[in-house]
């Protein structure tokens, strides 16, 4: 098998993208609902039934006697579920599954007024209605009589009913209604068109974020330049930036952002999607009004969605915090799974580490210079001829071997494993796939082939069930040879990328599981994938281990099962700036666990960039250094002593704030909050932050700066919040919130602020690996606000297993000060069964007034003492040190 079968097709891909994506005008669904008439839908109020379901109508457009069925469903946790569908379909129409995580808890509904013109439902409280117009249709959810988001605003309700293929297609415009040329691809339109749309208007709003993935800034645009958003899961090898095509991964979740509310419109969709975005007044308007003649309007966003086939359903969820609405969408698609603590160290991956040999080096090099790190990556080139499952012969001989060499330093392998299968009739997993079943066939129901690493390829079918199972079932120990427990997963390629496909993608009309084309669920390729990896990993280890696996392609819900990264990004400090926004936009779709290739996958980065790199993504949650093959090699170690220090001073430091990290990842897992925030979802009301994309917040506590411009030697630091003390954490200086500070920047400089209020754990030492950070003890630094108060949380557990769940084996610890008086308690009842070791061994406050005079240790059931302790004076801090205060028992430290 080693021998490598020449492909029939080129195998490379063609890297020129000019021209190999379609922009919005070439496409066909989106140019028909641009430029289509406008409809003159109306709601049949009479046809009103209600249920414990929420409210049902009919709506009927007279012109093109169109009848859709209208569904308004209110939820239990304030969000509204606005569903259409055709009222007599011919046929049923696709339904994103797998995405929304269990049944909403459906609110009653009353009638509160009805008229001929409109009728206005409430729940609950009273507090949230709905009012659904007959003419011109359009549903409001309003609260507080005060409407919030109009459903139809603007009229551009669209649905294309199925109808039957016509026994012949004529010449003319209406065929092109069943098949659709790009280049050199025909795709056949088994349903002909079937494409739907809607628009929302956002009341009060003027700040909107979401929608990835674009190299876009964090804010979303107005797209009047006939630019839409668009949601296509696309392999865009160096993607141009500010750029609105479609990447690797899709959310379809847009958030609204005002002073007193944040709103969030879900729209569940996984076929090919565009999204428009309009700011009224805008900023920039062309507006002959004398300034004094102008009313003050309020401003507000449309959001025209248009996708290519389904049914429109989405979620409006009303927040209003922000806290709330991220609670809102996890309790929707799924909360981030909780990721083994070795995730979020340091991973060290190349396209491709050439051998064993290279690979014990590498792993050699990390120890050699004091670098801790968790994981070290393998490419598709460790594989048999790009057989995923199987090793090269020659080049990784002793998969096994490696894998216990490195287990010995607790350290783990990540392999690549892609969704495309080797057409070779010799290999039994292709034989396998086959005969079971699992690969996607053509519209003639052929298996579908295309070309990919190995050459002709053929694709699994992970919208099918027992596809998934099967694939899962391929990572079980006994069945993947060379594999051990401490192998984890990395899909890639996964959008599907098809060299020889339309847009390097899978054709919309490949046909999968239950008949249904590929243009209904192409967004969803990946996530399934994902999926699978996932549970293949579970199961393997009998369902007790955490999985790791990292997808490039992603939709909404990919939180559950990993991690992803932001694809093929260029070794530039354009790259570098907009991993920011690139992070923060997944951040608050609920893909917390992402990460960009640091030093940029394409292309050699110069040590400063490089250096500046590992400083910013040191301090974002999924860490990893990655190149392409063509590219020099850049382990830490290979730019001269000065950039060695600096990039090992910042992954020792990631290592210390891990306690922070794994904590606040702990909360991504029982509340949906991200772990990266823009600052506006910590300053909801300070305006001044809505736009600021170059800074974020890392949980409530700590401000990141990245420096992202070379040869910078002074940067712009917005800290926000006036009454807010924000502490350097480099100098331990205190600063007023509610101002820019200018910070004089050297190479060695991270800016980092620490939160007046807020307590931070980090470990003392960062190891060589995090399995040896569990052993060390912990210092805490506790960030006095203008009232002399902080408190934080601290969660551990065994870092791997799934005890904390089912047995409840974690430990969650609060930390409180408050006039002097630091206490350590439990911040939950449930946790207590985790036996941990872990201690305290100092503690510093900042922003102390005067010098204490003593300073008291009282531990439960045990005497008085007083510590030893430094206090000094430039920055107002007192040192306790020399503690050994278990984390789990209560203590309490008095400084007077
Ligand atoms: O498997 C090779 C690469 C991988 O290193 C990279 O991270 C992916 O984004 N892969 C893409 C395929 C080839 C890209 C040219």
């Amino acid at each position: 098998m080693a021998e490598e079968s020449q492909p029939a097709v080129s195998v490379v891909p063609d890297d020129d993208n000019e021209g190999k994506f379609k922009k919005s005008d070439c496409v066909a669904f989106y140019r028909r609902q641009m430029q289509g008439p406008n409809l003159q839908y109306r709601a049949l109020l009479d046809t009103m039934v209600l249920t414990e379901k929420g409210a049902r109508f009919e709506l009927l457009e007279p012109d093109t006697q169109t009848r859709l069925v209208l569904s308004v469903l209110p939820c239990k946790n304030d969000t509204v579920k606005i569903l259409v569908d055709e009222l007599l379909p011919i046929k049923a129409r696709y339904r994103v599954p797998d995405v929304i995580i269990g049944e909403p808890q459906c609110e009653q509904l009353r009638v509160e007024r009805q008229t001929t013109d409109s009728v206005t439902l409430s729940w609950s409280s009273g507090r949230h209605q709905v009012h659904v117009w007959h003419f011109p249709f359009r549903v409001e959810i309003l609260c507080d009589d005060e409407v919030m988001v109009t459903f139809n605003s603007k009229g551009k309700l669209w649905f294309e009913t199925l109808q039957e293929r016509p026994s012949e297609l004529q010449e003319g415009p209406s065929s092109l209604l069943w098949q659709e040329t790009f280049k050199q691809f025909v795709d056949i339109k088994a349903n002909g068109p079937s494409s739907i749309g809607a628009d929302f208007c956002l009341h009060g709003f003027s700040h909107v974020y979401g929608l990835p993935e674009h190299a876009d800034s964090l804010q979303l645009g107005d797209t009047g330049d006939g630019k839409p958003y668009r949601l296509y899961n696309l392999d865009v090898f160096g993607y141009e930036l500010y750029n609105r095509l479609g990447l690797y991964g899709s959310v379809p979740l847009l958030v609204a952002h005002k002073l007193d509310r944040t709103l969030g419109v879900f729209w569940l969709n996984a076929s090919e999607t565009f999204v428009n975005v309009h700011h009224s007044p805008t900023d920039h308007q062309d507006d002959q009004t004398p300034p004094v003649k102008r009313r003050r309007v309020q401003p507000q966003t449309d959001v025209h969605w248009l996708s290519e086939s389904g049914v429109i359903d989405c979620v409006v969820l009303l927040g209003p915090s922000p806290q709330q609405l991220f609670s809102q969408y996890a309790q929707l698609t799924g909360y981030q799974a909780l990721p083994p603590l070795f995730a979020l160290g340091y991973h060290q991956c190349r396209w491709n580490y050439n051998d064993e040999a290279d690979v014990k080096a590498v792993d050699a090099g990390f120890d050699r210079h004091n670098i801790p790190y968790d994981v070290i990556w393998l490419d598709i080139e460790h594989t048999d001829g790009k057989r995923y499952f199987t090793w090269d012969p020659v080049l990784f001989p002793e998969p096994v071997g490696l894998q216990r060499h490195l287990e010995k330093k607790k350290r783990k392998l990540v392999i690549i494993n892609d969704p495309h299968i080797k057409a070779d009739p010799n290999w039994s997993l292709y034989c396998e796939a086959r005969d079971g079943g699992h690969f996607v066939k053509d519209r003639e129901g052929q298996l579908y082939q295309g070309s990919c690493w190995p050459g002709v390829s053929c694709y699994l079918d992970f919208s099918r069930p027992a596809t998934r199972a099967w694939y899962s079932r391929c990572f079980a120990l006994d069945k993947y040879k060379g594999s051990t427990p401490s192998l984890f997963v990395w899909n890639d390629m996964n959008e599907p990328s098809v060299f020889d496909g339309p847009e390097q993608t899978m054709p919309k009309d490949v046909v999968h599981y239950g008949g249904w084309e590929h243009r209904e669920l192409h967004n969803l390729y990946g996530f399934y994938q994902h999926m699978a990896t996932a549970e293949g990993l579970i199961t393997r280890s009998g369902g007790s281990e955490r999985p790791f696996v990292l997808s490039r392609s992603f939709f909404a819900g990919s939180q559950r099962f990993g991690a992803v990264w932001t694809g093929d990004n260029v070794a530039s400090w354009q790259y570098l700036k907009i991993s920011i926004p690139m992070l923060l936009s997944l951040s608050v779709v609920g893909i917390v666990f992402c990460g960009a290739d640091v030093g940029g996958f394409v292309q050699d980065p110069d040590p400063e960039l490089l250096v500046r790199w590992y400083q910013a993504a040191a301090l974002q949650p999924f860490f990893r250094g990655h190149s392409a093959k063509v590219t020099k090699r850049r382990e830490p170690w290979l730019f001269g002593e000065k950039v060695t220090a600096a990039i090992r001073t910042v992954i020792q430091q990631r290592y210390c704030l891990l306690p922070y990290w794994y904590t606040l990842f702990h909360q991504a897992h029982t509340s949906g909050l991200p772990p990266l925030r823009p600052l506006w979802v910590e300053f909801s009301r300070d305006q001044s932050t809505f736009a600021v994309d170059n800074q974020y917040m890392i949980g409530g506590a700590l401000l990141a700066c990245p420096v992202t411009e070379p040869g910078l030697q002074e940067i712009k630091v917005l800290l926000p919040g006036s009454g807010e003390i924000w502490y350097d954490v480099q100098s331990a200086k205190a600063h007023k919130g509610g101002k820019t500070l200018s910070l004089p920047v050297t190479l060695d400089t991270v800016p980092v602020f620490q939160r007046g209020g807020s307590v931070v754990c980090r470990s003392v030492g960062s190891g060589s690996c995090t399995a040896e950070l569990q052993q060390l003890p912990l210092c805490i630094t506790v960030a006095l606000n203008s009232q002399g108060a902080a408190d934080g949380d601290l969660y551990l557990d065994d870092g791997h297993s799934f005890d904390y769940r089912d047995r409840k084996s974690f430990c969650l610890r609060r930390f409180s000060m408050l006039s002097g008086r630091l206490l350590c308690r439990p911040a939950s009842e449930e946790g207590a069964s985790f036996d941990c070791d872990t201690v305290v061994q100092s503690v510093t406050v900042l922003g102390v007034k005067s010098k204490p005079s003593t300073v008291i240790v009282h531990v439960s059931g045990a005497k008085d003492t007083s510590a030893a302790f430094e206090f000094v004076d430039t920055c107002c801090s007192v040192t306790v040190s020399g503690l050994s205060l278990r984390v789990a028992t209560d203590w309490e430290i008095q400084i007077d």
